[in-house]
């Protein structure tokens, strides 16, 4: 057995998907009796009760009357030296390019050892702050001085080289799902608060930014309901929420259509569903669609960024490009009115998930980028 190691790690806590890879990553890297310490500004949403050989550091940012900004950033690279320097981290494994892997980069210019530097990429950094003139060669930076760089798709990988001119190598990890907490729940009797027994349920989870075309949602839904009898249910909340919640109201769906909020326990709220929306617009690589493949749940989806090398199109879920929601309805219909085939795609959902996208792989795979680093001289 390889040696057990000493990883930092870094991530936005209260962010969506890459703060739930981030900590779930860190919770089994300590299972396999790796020592983990998290270095954020506060405790990652997912790390929950106290866990053998995990370990939090906070980030405390000085106010002073001469800053018109706090600088964060500064007051984590400082934190990342301090926690490497005292816990003597063999790795620091930051997710996100900016600012966290030009924080690492800082941080390991502070240190006089052989600390290694890993950085994820999940999208954003990528597709949207990539974009930034004000930004981009700041985040090349961070990506270059890296000692091994990976991201969650094939489709992110190649949009990096694009928008960045990035040439060095990077490894592909896909996200991953636990699949002792995601498998199919018997929500037999939860189901009946949301929907009548012959009604059909559509859902959609996400932060209901605009990138993920929530109004295309509904649109889909609507079709969807005047030709089977369904419920939608909109998971999450965001930008967009008040912008929904009246074009709900205009289209008179308020009846066909529940607001669940925020909600932490998803694979029992994905259970309660048949089919999952995830119409965005970008998307590196759709955790939410692989936390429904997991509890049998077939995804409708577009086939934006890294969506199709989740979703397989006519097995696990449907894709149609971005913004035809005619397409996606009928999709949605075809596989909804037909039993036979909704079974097929729970199955190859399950079998899916777990082949693929299964925690013991991707944590082996990331186990062994550290080791590769780490045996570079
Ligand atoms: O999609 C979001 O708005 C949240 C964002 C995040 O940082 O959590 O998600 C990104 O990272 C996830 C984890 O790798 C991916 O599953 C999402 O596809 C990606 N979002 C985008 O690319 C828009």
């Amino acid at each position: 057995m390889d040696r057990l190691l000493k990883i930092g790690i870094t991530c936005y806590p209260s962010l969506g998907g890459s703060g739930v890879v981030a900590t779930e990553l860190g919770k089994l890297l300590a299972e396999k009796g790796h020592e983990v310490h998290f270095i954020t500004h506060s405790i990652p949403f997912r790390l929950g009760t106290f866990q053998k050989n995990i370990f939090y550091h906070e980030v405390e940012v000085n106010d002073y009357y001469v800053f018109r900004y706090p600088p964060y950033d500064l007051a984590l690279a400082n934190k990342m030296a301090q926690v490497a320097k005292m816990q003597n981290l063999d790795i620091l494994h930051v997710h996100y390019a900016v600012p966290h892997a030009v924080c690492a980069f800082l941080a390991k210019q502070m240190l006089n050892n052989d600390m290694k530097v890993v950085t994820t990429l999940h999208g954003t950094d990528i597709t949207v702050l990539g974009q930034d003139e004000s930004l981009k060669d700041l985040i090349r930076l961070g990506i270059n001085e890296s000692d091994a760089v990976t991201a969650v798709s094939q489709d992110l990988i190649k949009e990096t080289r694009k928008v960045l001119d990035i040439t060095r190598d990077i490894d592909l990890t896909y996200n991953f799902v636990d699949k002792r907490v995601y498998y199919p729940r018997d929500v037999t009797d939860l189901r009946g608060d949301f929907a009548k027994p012959d009604e059909k349920i559509l859902m959609h989870i996400s932060n209901f930014r605009p990138v993920k075309r929530v109004g295309d949602v509904v649109d889909v839904f609507a079709r969807v309901s005047q030709k089977i009898p369904s419920k939608l249910l909109l998971v999450g909340e965001g930008p967009d929420l008040p912008k929904i919640q009246a074009k709900i109201s205009e289209m008179g769906l308020e009846d066909k259509v529940r607001f669940l909020g925020k909600q932490d326990e998803i694979a029992q709220v994905i259970s309660l569903a048949d089919l999952l929306l995830l119409p965005s617009e970008k998307e590196s690589f759709g955790l939410v669609a692989l936390e429904a493949m997991a509890c049998g749940v077939p995804t409708i989806g577009s086939q934006a960024g890294g969506i199709p090398e989740l979703i397989q199109h006519g097995k696990t879920g449907f894709l149609a490009p971005i913004g035809d929601t005619k397409t996606m309805a009928e999709y949605a219909v075809k596989l909804l009115s037909n039993e036979v085939m909704i079974e097929e795609f729970r199955a190859a959902c399950l079998h899916r998930a777990c082949e693929d996208f299964c925690n013991n792989t991707i944590t082996d795979q990331y186990e062994s980028i550290y080791y590769r680093v780490l045996d570079r001289k």
